[in-house]
Formats: C-alpha cells, structure tokens, sequence
C-alpha cells in the first residue's frame, strides 16, 4: 500500500464514521407524516414542495398529484406538524387542519386553483 492508498483509506474511514453518527442522529429526532395537501398539478408540486425547507428541518418532501398525499420527513426538534401545514397555507395550499388566505389561493395560476376544502 502506498501513501496515498493509506490516506484515502483513512478519510473513507472518516466519512464512514461521520456518516454513521450523523444517521443516528437523524433517526433519532426524524419523523415521516403522510397527509392530504389539496392541489391540481405539477407547478402546485413545485410549490408544495419548494415551501418545505431542508435548512429549516425537512429531510424529505414528496406531494403526488394524484392522490394529493404529502409524504414529508422532518426533525420535531425543528418543527412541528403545525408548522409546515402553516408553511403551505402561507403559500397557496390548504390542509385539513390549515387553510390558506383567501388573498394569497386568489394570487395563485389559473392551473393551479384547485376545489378547495369545504370551510
Ligand atoms: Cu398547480
């Protein structure tokens, strides 16, 4: 083995490690919920999904336009469940539990003013 063989050995050691204590950390703070975002098509997607921030806790965000199920991974310790849902009402998109500002769903594309909850 030569030198350089000896460090990248050492540094894949490294990023091993970091890598197993960072996904133990993860797992155990991370939290996966799955619920109802109303919404038309691709651009709403892009909204929804765009509204959900990894610097601000959410690991993973999935919304399908099929069956308006968001998929969304994120640290409690961050943010609630409340939170994001508040997070998609700021930007358009109603829950169950949230709506948005009648204001800002008006503000929304034509293709993406979805049926709305019944309030
Ligand atoms: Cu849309």
């Amino acid at each position: 083995m030569n030198k350089s063989h000896k460090i990248s050995a050492v540094l894949l050691l490294i990023l091993f490690a970091l890598t197993s204590v960072h996904l133990t950390a993860q797992t155990s703070k991370s939290k996966t919920e799955k619920f109802k975002v109303y919404g038309n098509c691709g651009m709403c997607k892009e909204t929804i999904e765009g509204a959900l921030k990894k610097n601000e806790g959410i690991s993973k965000k999935r919304w399908d336009k099929n069956t308006k199920m968001l998929s969304v991974t994120f640290d409690e310790s961050k943010l609630s469940l409340l939170q994001i849902k508040q997070k998609l009402a700021d930007v358009g998109y109603d829950t169950d539990e949230l709506q948005a500002k009648d204001a800002v769903y008006n503000n929304l594309p034509d293709c993406c003013k979805y049926e709305r909850a019944k309030k």
